[in-house]
């Protein structure tokens, strides 16, 4: 009897293991600290498509960059002059530009916040094509 319990508890153990394992929705799109990220739609994606990228370097041309979705795979939609909503989790502010190589309209993410709303900003909505990581 000793035994078949423990035998449970083993299976137990191998099945919490693996259900981890196979659940990276978690921290799928959710900035984990250390990264500035970007998300397609309004309010960090919540009821839209969950298309995101982290960055943790600069990156002045967002046009080679694609949206990972909710799996954690890559698409091949481009990320140029589509984020609705950023989250700084960087650890430094971040500079926010409308044109690539850093130029035009810009708007500074200031470090530990969020901006659900990038329309009401000077960046606006669905033009970030350039990001200056700790300025
Ligand atoms: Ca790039
Ligand atoms: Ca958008
Ligand atoms: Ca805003
Ligand atoms: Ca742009």
């Amino acid at each position: 009897m000793r035994k078949i319990i423990s035998m449970a508890l083993v299976t137990a153990a191998a099945g919490t293991a693996l259900t981890f394992a196979a659940t990276p929705a978690f921290a799928v799109g959710s900035c984990a600290s250390g990264n500035f990220c970007l998300f397609e739609n309004n309010d960090f994606n919540r009821g839209n498509t969950n298309h995101w990228l982290d960055l943790r370097s600069d990156d002045f041309d967002l046009r080679n960059n694609y949206w990972y979705d909710g799996s954690g795979g890559q698409t091949n939609d481009s990320i140029d002059n589509e984020t609705s909503s950023v989250k700084n989790r960087r650890g430094c502010d971040v500079m926010l530009w409308q044109d690539v190589g850093g130029t035009g309209a810009h708007t500074k993410s200031i470090s530990g916040t969020d901006d659900g709303f990038l329309e009401n900003n000077a960046i606006g909505d669905n033009r970030l094509s350039a990001v200056d990581v700790c300025v």
